[in-house]
């Protein structure tokens, strides 16, 4: 994906944003939250693009393996943003609260 590409998609995002309640369910953390900002919202959408394709960083990648299929990748970007903006699936939990 090419940076204008991506700056189009932050850009788009941006404009229809908002956050999630992330849940306190005690047995495990809620994947999503990549800027640990206590809201999984755009702005960890962008973070995860960031870290794939601006050379960014990530504090804990464990929170950006947003469907805990063990990488970070493309999918995880698109899986966040269904869940924010399509009803998708919310992120998987992590219970080893670990940032690999
Ligand atoms: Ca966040
Ligand atoms: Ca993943």
């Amino acid at each position: 994906m090419s940076r204008i590409a991506l700056l189009c998609l932050t850009s788009l995002l941006l404009a229809t944003s908002h956050a999630a309640i992330i849940d306190e369910d005690p047995t495990g953390i809620m994947r999503g939250d990549v800027n640990d900002d206590g809201d999984i919202d755009v702005a960890d959408v962008v973070t995860i693009n960031e870290y794939l394709f601006a050379g960014g960083t990530l504090s804990c990648p464990n929170m950006a393996d947003v469907n805990d299929d063990g990488g970070i990748n493309i999918s995880d970007s698109v899986y966040l943003s269904n869940y924010l903006y399509n009803g998708g699936e919310p992120p998987a939990k992590d219970s080893t609260y670990s940032c690999y």
